[in-house]
């Protein structure tokens, strides 16, 4: 696409919107100012580099067998660094514990220090990311009995409860040396294949090792809590200890940001509706942005009218500071650089059409009980040139717009993933 023709197509979509009360710069202001956060582990699969042949365990998956994925942390950072290139904007990444800089030794989880992540703190610095943890409770030999933090073994609790404190304090670091709070997820597999006796037990546990957790008192300026609840997963079919209503209740009782993965409720149940419910008791909420569809819960996010929701729910409750957006799916069928794109573009255009809403007609027809109003200004604001807003944002981040970044990312793979 010729620059002039998408400053052409711009002005004119900005008179369009104008037409209906919205003022496009705004729009575009407002957009470059939402962060995403970008998983590590796209790149490679979730393996991490604590032991190169590990296997992803815990009941999450990666499907797929495509050429090309990251096998060491230059690698890792390259793919995200040549993602990043075809997104506007400033962004973050998710590191996992198990993505540490071990120095080819075997480090395990409740000896990590943030020495093991100085170089991916220094690499985030020159490249202008900021970082986000996250533990590792998943692909260890403490987790294979398919109970982390409420485990019935106090030895084993006890492992789980260091690991959780040294991430915290590795995030902590994180965001202290970058300038930037660093949002810490704890998710734990836990959980049963099938019928359960001790449902309460495991919960009990589970909540006694947060508390022992929560006990080290972390710099809020640096970094935030979240909890990440979830429905299934595979081999843990029959019960989850940290379910929605767990983390829900700890998390307003202590005032814990709660994660919301729009992978991990049942398929006709949504995240968007939860945004501001947990907006009026918590702080701050984050967000895992996924694609379930049917058992798995982290397809390549697109533009779904899930995510639009999602987007719409944000900006209607002006709560952009509040609700952090993060990523997670991992997809090894296709090239995995490209899977980063697409989530990432298509989480920005719902964003943007969100906030190209003409918002102030729309609350106006629902005051005054006119709901056709509504509905067809509704439907009428999905067909309006947003498309044209998001390829001038691109220009203007010296970005490439539109479809030509497939062309790049092929290159990309010509040259560097497809030698690997
Ligand atoms: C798993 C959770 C969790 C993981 C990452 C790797 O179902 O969604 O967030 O995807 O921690
Ligand atoms: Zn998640």
């Amino acid at each position: 696409m010729n620059d002039q023709k998408i400053i052409q197509a711009f002005q004119a979509a900005k008179e369009r919107y104008a037409e209906i009360g919205v003022d496009v710069e705004k729009a575009v202001v407002e957009l470059d100012k939402l962060p995403i956060s970008l998983h590590c582990w796209q790149t490679d699969d979730v393996i991490g580099f604590e032991n190169p042949d590990g296997n992803l365990t815990g009941g999450i998956q990666a499907t797929g067998n495509y050429p090309g994925k990251a096998h060491t942390i230059d690698q890792v950072r390259a793919d995200i660094d040549k993602a990043m290139s075809l997104i506007p904007g400033k962004h973050r990444v998710n590191l996992h514990a198990f993505y540490g800089d071990f120095g080819g030794k075997f480090v395990d989880r409740d000896q990590i220090e943030p020495k093991h992540f100085q170089s991916w703190i220094d690499w985030a610095k020159e490249k202008d990311y900021k970082l986000d943890f996250n533990c590792t409770c998943f692909s260890h030999d403490k987790s294979a009995d398919g109970f982390t933090l409420s485990s019935p073994d106090p030895e084993i609790r006890n492992f789980w409860i260091e690991h959780v404190i040294r991430s915290r304090k590795i995030a902590e670091e994180m965001g202290r040396q970058l300038g930037s709070k660093c949002m810490h997820n704890i998710w734990i597999p836990d959980g049963s294949k099938d019928l359960t006796v001790n449902r309460l037990q495991y919960r009990q546990n589970l909540k006694d090792s947060l508390d022992k957790i929560f006990e080290y008192k972390t710099n809020d300026e640096y970094m935030k809590d979240c909890i990440e609840s979830k429905l299934f997963g595979i081999g843990a079919e029959s019960y989850t200890v940290g379910s929605h209503e767990f983390y829900m209740g700890y998390g307003v009782k202590n005032n814990v940001v709660v994660t919301l993965d729009s992978g991990h409720f049942h398929p006709t149940e949504v995240i968007s509706d939860k945004i501001s419910s947990l907006l009026l008791f918590l702080p701050e909420v984050m967000l895992h942005v996924s694609r379930g569809i049917r058992w798995d819960s982290d397809h390549v996010v697109i533009l779904s009218d899930e995510l639009q929701a999602i987007a719409q729910e944000i900006t209607r409750a002006n709560a952009i500071d509040r609700v952090h957006v993060g990523l997670d799916y991992f997809d090894a069928s296709i090239n995995r650089i490209g899977a980063y794109v697409v989530g990432v573009r298509a989480t920005q255009k719902a964003f943007l059409q969100a906030l190209l809403e003409p918002i102030i007609q729309l609350r106006a027809y629902e005051a005054k009980g006119q709901n056709f109003e509504r509905l067809a200004l509704l439907e009428e604001a999905k067909s309006m040139p947003w498309t044209d807003v998001y390829n001038y944002y691109c220009m203007q981040k010296g970005v490439i717009a539109g479809e030509s970044y497939i062309a790049n990312i092929e290159k990309y793979e010509q040259e560097v993933t497809s030698k690997r």
